[in-house]
């Protein structure tokens, strides 16, 4: 824990959100929970939440703990007591929210993927580094980075544990898409999403892997499949659940992403992420191979990280599972005592964490905007070598 600094010497950070729904939920906790649990170097203040309707907004505040609520993002976004503005509403909103709060001089959080094309993500870009030059910072969310075995794994990497990386097996499965009657969402419209577990999951495990292993993807051969073109439109939904009515409509996302992939220093990538994988809830998988030894990390069993380490003698070696519950661990010791574990919720925590310890250190923070155009070429380069068959770079 950083020394304690007393409240009246802290400078006050107002935050303001957009979108209240499944993340909006998620980063409120997060802002909630913060202060409590670390020292920050700032007093954060959970100043107001927009939403499409001030009524609904109000209503979010009042259950997510935000002090108030404003009728529009630009209004939120013009207010002299909001210093940061956390982007939690859907891809095709994104740029044009981030540019205009970091053109206002608020810092900006912006939930993953950036955009929903390149041209807009190097929009976003432009923005960002302009915004940089007068100490505005921006962040993407890519919050699995946060998660303490992907932590571990990342340090392990970067120590030589596993020498050199050669194959990196990365998988993001969900299948709350399994179900051919689960309605239409904005996840499923490409005006809104971008793409579909392409961007939303997938995106994910590009991250994760360009971190963990501190390498590049330099080329991709990738696959998209839709293989439920239409669904029932919803009478409501919320999260990654709704209730279907009787109306029917198109789904314009790919269902299914898998892609080939090459790593800068030459290793190999295979991908995949779909919502259609029965029985996988949650499950962002990636596993490395090294000339010295492996890595494999399961989010639905995220406090632990298998290691495995070549160089020990073979009668004895073996995957090892480390339970990333020490307080030698990242993030940990700020937590519970060793072995009673953290959540989905504690990523969230640890991301605002170390935005606030960015913003009050004057250090750019990672995942940058730069950060995530970098996954947004990736995930351009699968679609446009899935729709011509062609080996494709960034
Ligand atoms: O982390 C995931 C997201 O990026 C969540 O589990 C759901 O899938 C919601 O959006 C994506």
């Amino acid at each position: 824990m950083s020394d304690h600094v007393s409240d009246t010497e802290r400078p006050r950070l107002g935050v303001g959100m957009v979108g209240h729904s499944f993340m909006g939920a998620a980063h409120s906790q997060a802002w909630r929970t913060a202060p409590h649990f670390f020292d920050l170097p700032m007093r954060t203040e959970m100043t107001t939440v927009a939403g499409r309707r001030l009524a609904t907004g109000q209503a979010a505040a009042d259950r997510l703990g935000w002090l108030g609520a404003d009728p529009t993002w630009q209004s939120l976004v013009a207010r002299d007591d909001v210093d940061l503005v956390d982007i939690c509403t859907p891809g095709n909103t994104h740029a044009e929210i981030a540019i205009a709060a970091l053109e206002a001089g608020k810092h900006v959080l912006c939930e993953k993927p950036l955009a929903n094309s390149v041209a807009e993500a190097e929009l976003m870009v432009a923005a960002a580094d302009k915004a940089a030059a007068h100490g505005v910072m921006a962040m993407v969310g890519f919050t699995y980075r946060r998660v303490p075995a992907v932590q571990l794994a990342r340090q392990l990497v970067a120590q030589g544990r596993i020498g050199t990386v050669r194959h990196v097996r990365a998988q993001y499965l969900q299948d709350w898409l399994a179900d051919e009657d689960t309605p239409l969402s904005w996840r499923l419209d490409r005006s809104q999403a971008g793409s579909g577990a392409l961007g939303d999951i997938g995106a994910h495990i590009i991250d994760l892997t360009q971190f963990i292993t501190g390498e590049a993807i330099v080329g991709v051969s990738g696959l998209l499949e839709t293989f439920v073109t239409e669904r029932p439109v919803a009478q409501e939904f919320s999260g990654l659940s709704g209730v279907a009515g009787t109306e029917r409509g198109p789904v314009s996302v790919d269902d299914a992403a898998a892609f080939l992939a090459r790593f800068s220093s030459g290793a190999m990538g295979v991908f995949e992420a779909t919502r259609f994988a029965g029985g996988r809830k949650n499950a962002i998988r990636v596993e490395i191979n090294g000339s010295l030894g492996s890595l494999a990390f399961d989010f639905e069993d995220m406090n632990v990280l298998n290691f495995f380490d070549a160089t020990e003698p073979a009668a004895v070696a073996g995957f090892r599972r480390i339970v990333v519950t020490e307080a030698e661990h990242p993030y940990i010791a700020h937590w519970w005592p060793a072995g009673h574990g953290l959540g989905y919720e504690h990523a969230f925590t640890h991301q605002v964490v170390d935005l606030v310890g960015a913003i009050a250190g004057g250090t750019p923070p990672a995942p940058s905007f730069r950060d995530g155009l970098a996954v947004q070429k990736v995930l351009d380069a699968v679609e446009r070598s899935a729709s011509d068959g062609a080996w494709r770079e960034p």
